[in-house]
């Protein structure tokens, strides 16, 4: 993957550097000291409490020699059996250690980017590298673990394997813990009461103050990771299992959507944007076994063809999936009754479920419940986008909750954003959420798209399903990518039922 042809796959390299020892951890710790990179005081740190000590690694870059001998430093605590393929600094800080650790080790490293800002064309991990690569995360400081953490998601969603990360100071904070509940092991060159000891006992600061970190740390021994990297439930209700769910929905298709996802183990919505209809046939094809629902924009096919539905309903049979006409209908209910049933696209006869603004009012859910309905179809309503600047929040959204109740008997759910927000939260559970702005990544496209991870949209933010289209779309292996995320996803919705 992003990988010349000519460049022959790298192989697992010892992360041993050829010359240099390491340096002594006291000398290495006085350099620090002697920077201002460590400093005493009353500080608030990022994962939000309040700390007598504070590092100030971005200084190192200052000081090359110094710099060198970290990198020395963080390769001699990584066991000396461990190989990798390729490193990757978590950004910023730790970029330039990454850096001087392969230009001195000889493998290869990878950049991840902190945000994407167009996400048709740039990656989320720059650089040369294959599935399968194993990858050494390297860190200058980890608390909670949360900025490892943020960096080995996309790194394992391009495929690559993240078992171990090198950090040059641990606070000893609860990082070691979280992160192995993530599976990845924490090497640390240094821990913060080792470095605390060093200088106390060179005499650079005093003994009250040494106390007072030790103190410090014994009550601060676990900083959890804060919930924009790994949301708790905290705030949204206790998930009830999709198959208890199952049984609450009134409408069949409803019903069938939170089956058809307890069975396959699965809450991914394709949104299938690809140029041709006979494009999105080859890739409902093969991305069939990881998703639960296939969205389609049947209006952008330039070869529509009389016979898509039923092509597309077969690949669904086959793999199980419900179809999902994007429509987002929006008239009053006799015109939308019309558009639903015929025209070109005859919507009615080959999707399960479509989608309704609520912005005519109740009648545009009559309108289109008066032809689903008894054709055993479902509606979701539009309550949120995920748009930058779009209206449909506050009264507007709680609107569309009120249509649903209403009219449970067709309406099977939403298209949500933040439904943990509500003022009573994702609500009903016989009603569904499906999150579209969905990537590895937060970000956005250069049209106002706006992108949340899976585990923020599971978990933090209250969903259902996630919907994503260029995220697998644009991914050199479409069905790969869709793995990964339906793993997220999976494993959101695990953690958020517990
Ligand atoms: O608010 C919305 C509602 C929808 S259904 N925002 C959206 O992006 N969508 C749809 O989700 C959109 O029409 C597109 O098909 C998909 C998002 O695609 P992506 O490529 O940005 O993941």
């Amino acid at each position: 993957m992003h990988r010349s042809q000519n460049l022959k796959p790298q192989t697992l390299i010892k992360l041993q550097p050829l010359s240099l020892s390491p340096p002594t951890m006291e000398s290495l710790v006085l350099q620090l000291h002697d920077i201002s990179a460590v400093k005493f005081g009353d500080f608030k740190l990022k994962s939000g409490i309040s700390s007598p000590i504070y590092m100030d690694l971005r200084l190192i870059v200052s000081y090359p020699s110094l710099l060198r001998q970290i990198s020395r430093g963080l390769v001699a605590a990584v066991p000396s059996s461990s190989r990798y393929d390729v490193v990757c600094g978590v950004p910023y800080t730790a970029l330039p250690i990454a850096t001087c650790i392969s230009v001195s080790s000889g493998v290869p490293m990878v950049m991840r980017r902190k945000e994407i800002k167009d996400y048709g064309t740039a990656n989320a991990i720059e650089g040369a590298f294959l599935r399968n690569q194993t990858c050494l995360v390297v860190e200058d400081l980890v608390t909670s673990g949360a900025s490892v953490i943020e960096t080995a998601a996309p790194l394992r969603a391009a495929g690559m394997n993240v078992a171990d990360a090198v950090v040059m100071i641990d606070r000893e904070q609860g990082g070691r813990e979280n992160l192995a509940e993530k599976g990845i092991v924490l090497h640390s060159m240094v821990t913060l009461r080792e470095m605390v000891r060093i200088l106390k006992e060179k005499e650079r600061v005093s003994e009250e103050t040494q106390k007072m970190v030790e103190r410090f740390l014994e009550e601060n021994q676990k900083v959890s990771v804060p919930a924009s990297v790994a949301p708790t439930t905290a705030g949204v209700r206790h998930r009830l299992p999709y198959e208890e769910r199952a049984k609450m929905a009134k409408n069949p298709m409803g019903k069938k959507l939170f089956e058809i996802m307890s069975q396959k183990e699965t809450n991914l919505c394709l949104a299938a944007d690809v140029a041709t209809a006979s494009e999105l046939l080859d890739l409902a094809d093969k991305v069939g076994p990881e998703i639960c629902m296939l969205k389609t924009h049947a209006d952008t096919l330039p070869d529509f063809i009389p016979d898509f539905g039923s092509k597309l309903r077969s690949i669904a049979d086959k793999h199980n999936f419900l179809i999902f006409e994007d429509r987002k209908f929006a008239d009053v209910g006799n015109t939308v009754s019309m558009q639903y049933a015929g025209g070109i696209f005859h919507i009615l006869d080959w999707a399960d479920i479509t989608n309704a603004h609520i912005i005519s009012g109740p009648g545009i859910v009559d309108g289109l419940k008066s032809k689903g309905l008894s054709h055993g179809r479902g509606l979701l309503l539009l309550a949120e986008m995920s748009s930058l600047g779009n209206f449909a929040t506050g009264d507007y959204t709680s609107a569309a909750v009120k249509i649903a109740e209403d009219h449970s008997d067709f309406v099977i759910g939403f298209i949500s954003v933040n439904p943990a927000s509500w003022p009573s939260g994702p609500g009903n559970p016989s009603f569904i959420h499906a999150t579209p702005g969905v990537q590895m990544v937060k970000g956005g496209d250069a049209l106002g798209q706006q992108y949340n991870t899976p585990e923020s949209v599971i978990e933090e933010r209250g969903s259902d399903v996630i919907i994503v289209g260029r995220g697998i779309i644009n991914a050199k292996n479409p069905a790969e990518a869709a793995r990964e995320y339906r793993l997220q996803g999976w494993n959101a919705y695990l953690v958020s039922c517990k």
